[in-house]
């Protein structure tokens, strides 16, 4: 038995900040028994607070709670590290306040990578995956990758700050269904473009579907550069990720009727959640 606790809820940084600081409550996780929601906060305010040696505690406790994997990664670990954006980007939080808090979702999501391969069945396809030269970000990267391995790919993440010639390197090697490219800054999000011109010019453009992610990435960026696909997190990038190896698999990079059978996929989701919501 696991417990199933909508994770798609949006909430207020603002709230959340607040919230928490007063009483570590919040409306959030309200269909979680008391205990849980109590724990999803404690987990919340670790990552916030940067406690890492306490954080797999946190974790295994949860477990115990018999909530899955993918829950504490959507749910409460997505809150905690989205407030301590939210302090950088005012300023709140400096660098090495974001670099503890970063320590902690590494943690977590060690102790929680094997449960999540567990779910490994059939193996569907290839990845290439990696941060864009410039960028030291990887977090939402592992956790596509993670997710990617448990659909049934076999994922080969390069790492981060990669440059082109190494994406076209390991693109040789492994040939890949999918090359994703990860960027969390304004200013290594043109890494995605630069990268995708170097498959075109050394002929390889075709050879596969290229994927594009990262806080500041969008559909319009993953058009304007000529994409297949932009996921904005990692179960949307993997129901698009199955759909390109099935029933899209003839369909070339760079394809427009691939590029729309993508954004089929989004408005497909959207249609769902909103009759959910009904
Ligand atoms: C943690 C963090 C760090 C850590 C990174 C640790 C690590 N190993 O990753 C450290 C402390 C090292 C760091 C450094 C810096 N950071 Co920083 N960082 C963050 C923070 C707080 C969280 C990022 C994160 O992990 N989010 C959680 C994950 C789960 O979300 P995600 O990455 O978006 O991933 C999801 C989706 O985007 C998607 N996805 C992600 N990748 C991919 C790839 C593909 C192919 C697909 C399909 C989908 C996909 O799926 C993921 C899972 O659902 C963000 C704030 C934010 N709002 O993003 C700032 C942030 C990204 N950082 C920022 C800045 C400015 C920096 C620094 C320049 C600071 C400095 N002065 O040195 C340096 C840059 C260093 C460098 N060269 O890269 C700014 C960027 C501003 C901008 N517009 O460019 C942000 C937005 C903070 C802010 N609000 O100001 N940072």
């Amino acid at each position: 038995m696991t417990l199933k606790i909508d994770t798609e809820i949006e909430y207020d940084l603002e709230d959340l900040q607040y919230d928490i600081d007063d009483s570590l409550e919040t409306d959030r996780w309200s269909d979680a028994p008391s205990e849980v929601k109590k724990l999803f906060h404690t987990l919340e305010w670790n990552i916030i607070d940067g406690e890492h040696p306490d954080t797999v505690g946190f974790i295994d406790e949860a477990l115990d709670s018999e909530v899955t994997a993918r829950t504490l990664i959507s749910g409460p670990m997505a809150a905690g590290i989205a407030e301590v954006g939210r302090r950088f980007k005012m300023d709140e939080y400096f660098l090495p306040e974001v670099m503890m808090s970063a320590k902690c979702m590494h943690e977590a999501l060690s102790r929680l990578k094997p449960l999540i391969l567990a779910e490994k069945s059939e193996e569907v396809g290839t990845v290439v995956i990696g941060t864009v030269q410039g960028d030291l970000h990887d977090i939402g990267k592992k956790i596509v990758a993670m997710m990617m391995e448990a659909a049934g790919f076999t994922v080969h993440d390069l790492g981060v700050t990669v440059p082109p010639e190494k994406f076209v390197e390991a693109i040789r090697e492994h040939k890949p269904h999918i090359v994703g490219f990860s960027a969390l800054l304004t200013t290594t999000m043109n890494m995605q473009w630069e990268t995708l011109k170097l498959f075109a010019a050394e002929g390889i453009r075709e050879d596969f579907k290229v994927f594009v992610g990262g806080a500041p990435i969008s559909q319009g960026w993953c058009d304007k550069i000529g994409a297949d696909a932009y996921a904005m997190d990692a179960l949307v990038a993997v129901d698009k990720a199955k759909a390109c190896v099935t029933r899209l698999k003839n369909l070339n990079g760079g394809n427009p009727e691939l590029h729309e059978a993508m954004l089929e996929i989004d408005r497909e989701r959207e249609s769902a959640k909103a009759e959910a919501g009904k």
